[in-house]
This record gives C-alpha cells, sequence and structure tokens, in this order.
C-alpha cells in the first residue's frame, strides 16, 4: 500500500510541508486546475506540478482528476476530439511518472451534501446528506453547499435538458466508448484509470447513475476487461448503499487486481439513506473500516490509498472535507491497520 493525501495544488492552504510531515507519506493527489474540462494539460503545469512534489519529498503518482467533459458523457458528436484530448493529457501525464488517474462519469454532478458543518456532539463538525432536502430542490435553480457552480443557471439548464430521457444503459454505453478509447493509450503511457463510485450512490435529480453497486462494476469489468481499467474504491461513498457489503467487494476487487485507489473513510447512518460523515475509526461510523482493510490485504491489495473526508477538528476550517488535522489522524490510524494487518498476514 502507498499512503498518499489529496492536495489542491500551490494555492491549497494545506502546503505540501505540512503533508511530508505526516508520518508515513509517501505522495500526494493532485491535478492542474487552471485548464478548463476538455482541454490537453500542457506540458509546463504538468511540469511544474511535478517539481514541486519531488522538491517536496513527495512522489506524484496519482492525478485526481482528469474530469470528463459532458459532451462525452452525453455521446455528442464533439466527443471525438475531447476524447482525444483527454488521451493526450493521459501521454503527457505518463511521460512525468503517473501511474493512476481517478475520474467519474457522473452526470452533471459529482459528489451531493445537504450541509457541510453539521455540528457533532464533541464540537467537531463534517458534512452530511439528507436526502428529503434533495428532494425540496429545484435542480434548476440549485443552490447546493459545496456545489461549485462552474454553470451558469442558464447553463445548467441547457445541460440537465440534454439529459432528459438518458437512460443508464445509454449512459453506460457512453462510458465503454471512452474507456474504449482511453485504456489503449493508458497501456502505452503506463496509467491505469480508476472510476470513482458515484456519491450518494443512486440517482439523483432524475440523472442516471452508472457506479453504484456490484452489479454494475461485474458490468464495467466484463465491458473492458482490460487490468487499466479499475476503480477507485471509495468507502464513503459505496458504504452510504445500505445494499453495498463493501467487504466483500473490497476482498473481490483487490483480488482480481481491479482497485488501483482507495479512499477510505467512514460515514454514520441516520436512516435509509441520510448520512453524516465521521472520523476514520470503525468505531466512529457505521462500516467496518478494519474489515475493509483487513479483506483488501487478504485480497492483495498494493496500490494507492488516501484517507479520504475528514472533519473539522481543533478549530480548523479547512475545505469541505479536506482539512489538515482530521485527515492526518486518518492516515496515522489507516497506517497503523494497515502495518498490523500486513504483518499479521505474513506470520499466517
Ligand atoms: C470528493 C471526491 C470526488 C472525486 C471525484 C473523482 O471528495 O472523492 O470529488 O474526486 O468524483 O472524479
Amino acid at each position: 500500500m502507498k499512503m498518499t493525501f489529496r492536495w489542491y495544488g500551490p494555492k491549497d492552504s494545506i502546503t505540501l510541508r505540512d503533508i511530508r510531515q505526516i508520518p508515513g507519506m509517501t505522495g500526494v493527489v493532485t491535478a492542474v486546475y487552471d485548464t478548463p474540462v476538455g482541454t490537453v494539460w500542457s506540458r509546463e503545469s504538468i511540469a511544474a506540478l511535478s517539481a514541486q512534489c519531488k522538491e517536496a519529498g513527495l512522489e506524484m503518482e496519482v492525478i485526481e482528476s482528469v474530469p470528463v467533459h459532458e459532451d462525452i458523457k452525453l455521446g455528442r458528436p464533439t466527443r471525438d476530439g475531447l476524447i482525444e484530448n483527454y488521451c493526450e493529457t493521459v501521454r503527457r501525464l505518463g511521460e512525468v511518472g503517473v501511474k493512476c488517474i481517478c475520474y467519474n462519469f457522473m452526470p452533471v454532478f459529482d459528489w451531493l451534501r445537504t450541509n457541510l458543518h453539521t455540528e457533532a456532539a464533541d464540537g467537531s463538525n463534517s458534512l452530511s446528506y439528507r436526502h428529503e432536502e434533495i428532494l425540496a430542490l429545484d435542480p434548476k435553480h440549485l443552490s447546493l453547499p459545496g456545489w461549485d457552480e462552474s454553470y451558469t443557471p442558464d447553463e445548467l439548464q441547457d445541460l440537465l435538458a440534454a439529459y432528459e430521457g438518458m437512460t443508464h444503459e445509454t449512459l453506460f454505453g457512453n462510458l465503454v466508448y471512452f474507456l474504449e478509447r482511453v485504456i489503449p493509450v493508458c497501456k502505452e503511457a503506463g496509467i491505469s484509470m480508476a472510476i470513482h463510485p458515484d456519491d450518494p450512490p443512486w440517482d439523483v435529480f432524475g440523472l442516471p447513475r452508472i457506479i453504484s453497486c456490484a452489479e454494475d462494476y461485474e458490468r464495467l469489468f466484463a465491458a473492458v476487461p482490460d487490468n487499466e481499467n479499475g476503480i477507485t474504491f471509495c468507502t464513503g461513498s459505496l458504504g452510504a448503499g445500505r445494499e453495498n457489503d463493501l467487504v466483500k467487494m473490497a476482498y473481490d476487487y483487490a483480488k482480481r487486481g481491479k482497485i488501483h485507489f482507495a479512499h477510505i473513510r467512514n460515514i454514520e447512518y441516520a436512516n435509509d439513506l441520510d448520512f453524516r460523515e465521521t472520523g476514520h475509526l470503525t468505531a466512529g461510523g457505521s462500516l467496518d473500516i478494519y474489515g475493509i482493510v483487513k479483506a483488501l490485504v487478504e485480497g492483495g491489495f498494493t496500490e494507492y490509498v488516501r484517507p479520504d473526508h475528514g472533519r473539522n477538528i481543533w478549530g480548523e476550517d479547512g475545505k469541505p472535507g479536506y482539512g489538515l488535522f482530521d485527515r492526518a489522524l486518518g492516515a496515522c490510524y489507516l497506517n497503523g491497520l494497515f502495518e498490523a494487518i500486513e504483518k499479521g498476514e505474513k506470520n499466517k
């Protein structure tokens, strides 16, 4: 396992030096943030980012994300040019030693939460989701916490209209179309693609979501069987789906070499759909983090891990989910679990 930490580039209030001081940290997970979705990342930007990381003593082997343009998800005629741009970015990332690209194929929205500062009894706060609040929203006039508002209300309206009637099958077909063109380039570049699951793992605002459960993964692996077509195993996202057996999935997909990247965090269930993000420990939430790590190790997992979303603690007011302190605690906990379980395995 290689422990990494998400870093939002030079504009992040958390420095590479901060990250380097977390015990056991081998690298950062980052991206070029100044390039519009769909355009090729410049060699200069990639090289500058990679040089900064190296100088700080950290690897830059994982990129999260190279975002997929909506026209690719929609299967519009412009997709071929956009996919070629994506492929060129992949080639350039391969040149500086990137090994894994995390991306998602969720229409319009990435992760969704209804509150970014839900206070816990201990005075910490974290992100939470209440389905009723989502249902009460009009997606055409959105004001969601964390929503990046990269679309104007008119653009959002056009985009949502373009997705009207889009089935899960069509969206999945568009993902396969994309992967069939990108994976051969990844093979040459020495890079694996790691799709991030839907968060939460169900349809929102009537938009189809296709990477939410074991059945979806089987369909994905069958359609594009190459090793480079893998996943980001995100425990918090998948774990929100009460029917997902995370221990079983972790073991099974690790064994098959499909997990290129793991995002590990815990959540606490409120009712059938609602949840609140917690600290990383098993005891803090509803997911069996110990069981999941054990399953990964027993499945032979040796790839990248990052502590996912943390709470705001000790007075920090970090980027939602991405403060320094709680993620650093999470990294230490996860390192401890991995060390104990890996050594236990060896001594068996
Ligand atoms: C949220 C993240 C996601 C993830 C993208 C990958 O905290 O895990 O935004 O980066 O879905 O494309």
